[in-house]
């Protein structure tokens, strides 16, 4: 079966933590700050491989996780930077979010990348924090968390022929006969629901890729059917094959079966009227067939006197080669994928980033006797540090102190000892001079 969607996971590796750690050196009882950064974690990367026609591979394996960065090091040594994850994908692929459903990017050449998730920086380490006032800190950094998301991969079939038609009028059939596919056949409609590919070789060294697409019935542009998901197909393909039943099964009318699916085409993507089509007369070898064909020809001339005809049979053989070599031709004639875009570059990445007001700000609400902090700057701090160690916990403090959360809880009634929290820390309010950080 071809696949042509398929949604993964993606993260990238969390930076390294950074270390802390001090000299310790012959006749130096106390070194000074010895704790080297952690690396950076790895990005997930999608790269475009021209061997791969398929989304095939992403049924069975859909998560796809970065290494993380490896810890800083003693010695002042920076940790190893993860190494990237290379996940190949088809020509075609395009790459959505899975939240904002933005397209992401849209791969269509050899060697085309495109970060989906960065890895996370490393964090800093001991060596980082010294000052003179505090030469040998206890305190690091926790290495930035790896980016993650849900993308929805959608391949768009790069067939060079797409064959459409009704349903049950032999397109399946006729691609089993000119390819090494091997698509579903039968007797009632929609028997094929997905796409499928085969690689027709001509005979005379030249070769061409022809899709076989689910049945289109009246309606299929509103969705009807299999609708949209088929005509999206449709769009990419540089010649239609349109086959057309001549045995007149089931009391139909051909050259209405014509007109009905070239309307749809029509109203999904006004461009696909002036996509170049050949008709494909199939089921020649039915008795009715050639009264049939007669009477198409004599419509179809009313209306479109150019539309090349070819009567086949599918189930005989006949007429076929001579269509290979037919659509060989034309396809020399029109230029290469006109219908796929060129390489849209990565959609831009957003960045969100809190303008500084809101960044520096913050509010105070009370539960109970505790009072509550809240504030973007301080949490996300929060996060990055370590806050394990005293250095951490005074650092956060005189974050407190210059942005005037000190001020603000003491106006509102904090004395020593009220509770405060921010975030999952919780610790006491001390008054005024006992405050040395
Ligand atoms: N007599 C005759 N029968 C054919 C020929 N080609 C296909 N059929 C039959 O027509 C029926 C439908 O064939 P499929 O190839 O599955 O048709 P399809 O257009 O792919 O149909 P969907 O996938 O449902 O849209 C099957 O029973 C085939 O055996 C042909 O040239 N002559
Ligand atoms: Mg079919």
């Amino acid at each position: 079966m071809f696949v042509d969607k398929a949604k993964i996971y993606v993260k990238g590796g969390d930076g390294g933590d950074g270390l802390v750690a001090f000299r310790r050196e012959k006749y130096v009882p106390e070194g000074g700050p010895a704790g080297g950064d952690g690396g950076k974690g790895g990005d997930v990367i999608f790269r475009v491989d021209e061997g791969l026609r398929t989304l095939m591979d992403f049924r069975y394996q859909r998560h796809f996780k970065a290494q993380r960065g490896e810890k800083g090091r003693n010695k002042s040594q920076h940790g190893a930077n993860a190494e990237n994850m290379i996940v190949r994908v088809p020509p075609g692929t395009v790459v959505i979010d899975d939240d904002s459903q933005e397209v992401l990017a849209d791969l269509t050449r050899h060697g085309q990348q495109v970060v989906v998730a960065r890895g996370g920086r490393g964090g800093r380490g001991n060596i980082r924090f010294a000052t003179p006032n505090n030469p040998a800190p206890e305190l690091a950094e926790h290495g930035e968390e790896g980016e993650e998301r849900w993308v929805v991969l959608e391949l768009k079939v790069m067939a060079d022929v797409g064959l459409v038609g009704f349903p049950s009028v032999g397109k399946s059939t006729l691609l089993s006969v000119v390819s090494a596919a091997k698509p579903k056949i039968g007797a009632y409609h929609f028997t094929t629901i997905t796409p499928n590919l085969g690689v027709v070789e001509v005979g005379d060294g030249r070769s061409f890729v022809m899709a076989d697409l689910p049945g289109l019935i009246e309606g299929a542009h509103e969705g009807v059917g299999l609708g949209h998901e088929f005509l999206r197909h449709v769009e990419r393909t540089r010649l239609i094959v349109h086959v057309v039943d001549m045995a007149g099964s089931e009391g139909r009318d051909p050259f209405e079966d014509w007109q009905k699916i070239n309307d749809e085409l029509r109203q999904y993507n006004a461009d696909l009227e002036k996509r170049p089509q050949i008709v494909a007369a199939n089921k020649m070898d039915m008795p009715e067939a050639a009264e049939h064909l007669t009477k198409f020809r004599e419509e179809v001339t009313k209306v479109r006197g150019d539309l090349e005809i070819l009567p086949i049979s599918s189930l005989t053989r006949q007429g076929i080669q001579e269509l290979l070599y037919r659509v060989s031709d034309l396809l020399e004639q029109i230029p290469e994928a006109p219908a796929i875009e060129e390489v849209t570059e990565l959609a831009e990445r957003k960045i969100y980033k809190l303008d500084k007001t809101e960044d520096e700000g913050f509010t105070i609400r009370r539960e109970n006797e505790t009072f509550v902090v809240e504030s973007v700057k301080i949490e996300r701090m929060m996060k990055r540090m370590q806050l394990n160690s005293h250095d951490a916990i005074l650092k956060l403090a005189r974050t407190l102190r210059h942005m005037g959360v000190d001020d603000e809880l003491r106006k509102r009634g904090a004395k020593d000892g009220t509770p405060v929290r921010i975030g999952d820390f919780e610790f006491e309010f001390v008054e005024g001079s006992s405050y040395y950080y």
